[in-house]
C-alpha cells in the first residue's frame, strides 16, 4: 500500500475530497479531511461515512489550524491553491497533490482527457458512450461528476478512462499524462478564480505538459496553441485545412464524408465540433468510422444544453441553463434561426456582458435579466436591445411569456453561474423547465 502510515490532510469534503479520503484510507494512510465550512452545512452521510471508516473530519475554523502536523496534502479542485486553507500547507513546503493527480496515480489505465471552456461534458459523454458501444470499455469521469479517486478505488475492468478535466484540476497535476488530450475551445470564464485570462489559459494548457511524441493531441484548428510534443490531429467547423472539417452538411475526413449531420440528434456548430473531436479520438484509438457513426447518431443530448422544453402559442422554449459563460451564450444565440427573447444573468463571475452586445443586438428582440448581474447586463446592453429586470425566475418566465410573439423562441441561456439564486445550474434549469410547463 503506497501511502501506509502517511499523515495526509485532504482539503474539502465534497465529491473529490470524499473520494480522495477513502482512496487514501484504503491505501493505508492516516487521513484527516479539513473543510472550511461549518459541519452543519456538509452532507451528514458524507461525514458519517468517513468517520465510520476511521477518517477524521474537521470542519469550520478548526480546519485552518495545525497544518504542520501533516506530511502530504490533497486539494479538491474547487479550493484555490491561493486560499488561506491551502497556503497553510504550501507555505510549509508540504507535498501538495490535486485530487485528479492522486486518482491518476492509482488508476493505472490509459486516459483520454477532454478540456475546453464549453462542450467538455457533452464530448466526454459522447465519447464514453461511443467507445463502450465499439467494445472499448470505459467510464466517463473527472469534472463530469465522478472523481478519478473513486474510479481508482472501484478497480473496474476497463480499457481506458474518458476524463473531463477542468482548469482547476489541471493546476495541480505533476505527472498526469493523457494518451490522448482534447482541446475543444477556449473563452473567458472563471475570472473569479484567476487574476487574468492568461492565467486561466495557462492552467488549461497544462493538459499537454506530460504528453510525449507517443501521445495524441486533438485540437480545435481555430485555436493558436504553443508547440506540443504529441502527434496533432485537428478539427474545425470553420477552418478548411483541419483534418476533420465540415462540407455540405457532413463531417469530412481527408475529403471523404464520414458523418451526415442530419442523422445525429445534436444541433449547433459547437456540437459539430464536439462530434469531430470524438471521431478524432476514436480514430486515434483504432476504431473505424463504420463502427463509430451508429452510436454517435443514437446519442441523446443531456438536459440543460439547448434542451427543447415545449412549444406554446407558437413560441418555442429552450433551456440552456448549462451556459455558465458568455461563449456558451454566443453558441446558443448562433444556433437559433428565429427571433429570440433571451433570459440571462446570475452570479457575478467577474466578467462584463458587453462582448455580446452586437450579437444580442442582431439576434435578440427582448431580454429579461435575473440575479446579481441583472443591472450590470442591462447597462452593458442599453440601446442594443430592450432589457427588463425580473426579481425571480418565475417572474422572468412570466415576463418572457408576455413578451414573446408566435414564431419566436424564449431562450434561457444565463451566461454565468447559478449560485446567487440556485443550488446548481441543474436546479436552475429544472426550475425553468417546470415553470414553462406550468404556463
Ligand atoms: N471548501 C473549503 N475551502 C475553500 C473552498 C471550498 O473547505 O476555500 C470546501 C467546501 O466547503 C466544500 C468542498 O470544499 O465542502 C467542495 O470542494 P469542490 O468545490 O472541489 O467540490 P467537489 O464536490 O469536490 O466537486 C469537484 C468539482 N467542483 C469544482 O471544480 C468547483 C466538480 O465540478 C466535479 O464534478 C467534482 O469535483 C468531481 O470531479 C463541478 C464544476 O462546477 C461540476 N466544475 C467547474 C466547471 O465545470 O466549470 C470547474
Amino acid at each position: 500500500m503506497r501511502y501506509t502510515d502517511r499523515k495526509v490532510a485532504v482539503l474539502g469534503a465534497g465529491l473529490s475530497g470524499t473520494a480522495a479520503a477513502h482512496l487514501l484510507k484504503d491505501e493505508g494512510a492516516l487521513v484527516t479531511v479539513l473543510d472550511s465550512a461549518e459541519e452543519k452545512t456538509i452532507l451528514r452521510t458524507t461525514l458519517e461515512g468517513m468517520r465510520a471508516k476511521g477518517i477524521e473530519a474537521i470542519c469550520g475554523p478548526g480546519a485552518e489550524r495545525d497544518a504542520g502536523h501533516y506530511e502530504m496534502v490533497v486539494l479538491s479542485p474547487g479550493i484555490d491553491p491561493a486560499s488561506t486553507l491551502a497556503r497553510n500547507f504550501s507555505s510549509r513546503g508540504i507535498e501538495m497533490l490535486g485530487e485528479l493527480e492522486l486518482g491518476w496515480r492509482s488508476c493505472g489505465l490509459p486516459v483520454v482527457a477532454i478540456t475546453g471552456t464549453n462542450g467538455k461534458t457533452t464530448t466526454t459523454e459522447l465519447l464514453a458512450q461511443m467507445l463502450n458501444a465499439c467494445g472499448q470499455k470505459t467510464i466517463a469521469c473527472g469534472n463530469i461528476g465522478k472523481p478519478l479517486s473513486e474510479v481508482a478505488r472501484e478497480g473496474r475492468d476497463l480499457d481506458v478512462l474518458t476524463v473531463e478535466v477542468s482548469s482547476f484540476q489541471l493546476e495541480t497535476i505533476t505527472t498526469f499524462q493523457p494518451s490522448i488530450s482534447v482541446w475543444l475551445n477556449f473563452a473567458p470564464d472563471h475570472l473569479d478564480r484567476y487574476r487574468s485570462l492568461g492565467e486561466y489559459r495557462a492552467a488549461k494548457l497544462r493538459i499537454f505538459d506530460f504528453q510525449t511524441a507517443e501521445d495524441v493531441a486533438v485540437l480545435n484548428a481555430a485555436e493558436s496553441l504553443p508547440p506540443l510534443k504529441a502527434r496533432i490531429v485537428t478539427f474545425s467547423a470553420y477552418e478548411d485545412q483541419a483534418d476533420f472539417r465540415l462540407a455540405e452538411g457532413a463531417i469530412v475526413y481527408k475529403g471523404i464524408p464520414v458523418l451526415r449531420l442530419a442523422e445525429t440528434k445534436l444541433r449547433g456548430s459547437h456540437n459539430i465540433e464536439n462530434l469531430m473531436a470524438t471521431l478524432a479520438v476514436g480514430l486515434a484509438r483504432g476504431l473505424s468510422f463504420e463502427q463509430m457513426v451508429p452510436p454517435l447518431c443514437a446519442y441523446q443530448p443531456r438536459p440543460h444544453r439547448l434542451e427543447f422544453v415545449r412549444e406554446l402559442e407558437g413560441v418555442v422554449y429552450i433551456n440552456d441553463s448549462k451556459a455558465t459563460n458568455l461563449h456558451a451564450v454566443e453558441k446558443a444565440l448562433l444556433a437559433q434561426s428565429k427571433p429570440i427573447v433571451l433570459i440571462a444573468g446570475g452570479k457575478d463571475k467577474g466578467f462584463a456582458y458587453d462582448a455580446l452586445r452586437s450579437l444580442v443586438g442582431e439576434k435578440v428582440r427582448a431580454t429579461i435579466l435575473i440575479g446579481e448581474m441583472a443591472d450590470r447586463i442591462s447597462h452593458d446592453w442599453e440601446g442594443a436591445v430592450p432589457c427588463q429586470v425580473a426579481h425571480s425566475i418565475a417572474n422572468a418566465v412570466e415576463r418572457a411569456h408576455t413578451v414573446a410573439r408566435p414564431g419566436e423562441v424564449v431562450l434561457f441561456s444565463p451566461g454565468t453561474s447559478s449560485f446567487d439564486m440556485f443550488k446548481s445550474y441543474a436546479d436552475r434549469g429544472d426550475q425553468f423547465r417546470a415553470l414553462v410547463h406550468a404556463l
